[in-house]
């Protein structure tokens, strides 16, 4: 996976032969990037080329910390310390944080989004800002849309092909109530949780499921306690690399210029090296005897057509307006 921070290496070199603010402008700074993911998922990758970055830019003087495996608490947890100025950064999945800003549960309708392209073109173009200006107001600074990917379901109990199969399958969601109806809508008995019960929650059997794309399924072992994994692709939702308002404000422009370009740098690395490893991951599964299935077109429509009551259901809550735009923005890319 060398290759990645290579060449973000080689990008950050040329942007900086373009112009670079003295040396001078950069103090001695290292700050705390929070994950709940373990340190094998790219992440890490994307905060090492983040971390060339900022050695060049600040010559050396900016250094990020990352702590794994949810070591400095869950996302909620760390995303509170992070706003109130306790913690300087948390890389933390967005759906856990509709209590704060509701308007992010956008990404948690099913089935919004069909590529990962789509998703970067609303997340990194006047969407994206509209919901940062929305974080900002809570005192957290988003520095970018990280890729936590599309998910899907892993299960101990049988192939999910049609919505139906879901009958009766205890299914762990994220704190968010937009998830929990979309799979109590299927049939299944949806429970929240915080990610770092969720591995002994499956193992168990206190649950039946969880979902996650599958580079999570197989960096944080899910894997190792579940036996199917059906390509549902439900939902895209992101990691926001969030900063805390309080701290980014005491940094200078330039500190602050670098931290949200090397941001840039690292988003990319991290969308480039999930690609991969989800096509890594699903092969070491299904060697490890996991039984895969996709999901057949039409019942990928039926599966989003019953979804459409979650759609109503949280329209307001949301934003009415923040959905429509996100549809109507939808629409414009796929007649484009
Ligand atoms: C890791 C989580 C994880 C998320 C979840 O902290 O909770 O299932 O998908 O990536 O943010």
């Amino acid at each position: 996976m060398k290759h990645f921070a290579l060449k973000a290496a080689l990008c950050v070199t040329t942007a900086l032969a373009a112009a670079s603010p003295a040396m001078a402008d950069f103090k001695e700074r290292t700050f705390r990037v929070s994950n709940g993911v373990n340190e094998d998922h790219p992440n890490s990758t994307g905060m090492k080329a983040m971390q060339v970055c900022l050695d060049e830019k600040t010559g050396g003087k900016m250094k990020m910390q990352g702590f794994w495996g949810g070591s400095l608490g869950g996302d909620l947890q760390a995303t509170q310390a992070v706003r109130s100025g306790l913690q300087e950064a948390v890389l933390t999945s967005s759906s856990p944080l509709v209590g704060m800003v509701p308007a992010l549960g956008v990404f948690d309708l099913p089935f919004l989004f069909r590529t990962p392209q789509e998703a970067y073109t609303i997340m990194d173009g006047p969407f994206g800002d509209t919901l940062n200006e929305k974080l900002d107001a809570v005192g957290l600074v988003n520095l970018g849309y990280w890729e936590n990917g599309f998910r899907n379901m892993s299960n101990s109990q049988r192939p999910i092909k049609t919505w139906e199969d879901f009958e009766g399958m205890k299914v762990r969601v994220m704190q968010n109530n937009i998830f929990l109806d979309t799979f109590d809508n299927f049939g299944a008995n949806a429970t929240p949780m915080s990610f770092g019960e969720v591995f002994s929650a499956l193992e168990t059997k206190a649950i039946d499921a969880q979902e996650n794309p599958y580079v999570t399924i197989d960096t944080s072992k899910f894997y190792e306690v579940q036996s199917y994994l059906s390509e549902t692709k439900h939902a895209y939702t992101p990691f926001l690399f969030l900063f805390s308002k309080a701290i980014f404000n005491s940094y200078t422009p330039e500190e602050q210029q670098a931290l949200r370009d090397c941001t840039t740098v690292g988003r990319d690395v991290e969308r480039e090296a999930i690609q991969e490893l989800n096509k890594e991951s699903l092969e070491k599964m299904e060697k490890a005897g996991l039984k895969y299935n996709t999901i057949a077109p039409a019942d990928q429509d039926a599966m989003l057509e019953k979804s459409q009551v979650v759609y109503e259901k949280h329209k307001d809550e949301i934003g009415a307006d923040i959905v429509d735009d996100v549809q109507a923005e939808l629409k414009k890319q796929r007649a484009a």
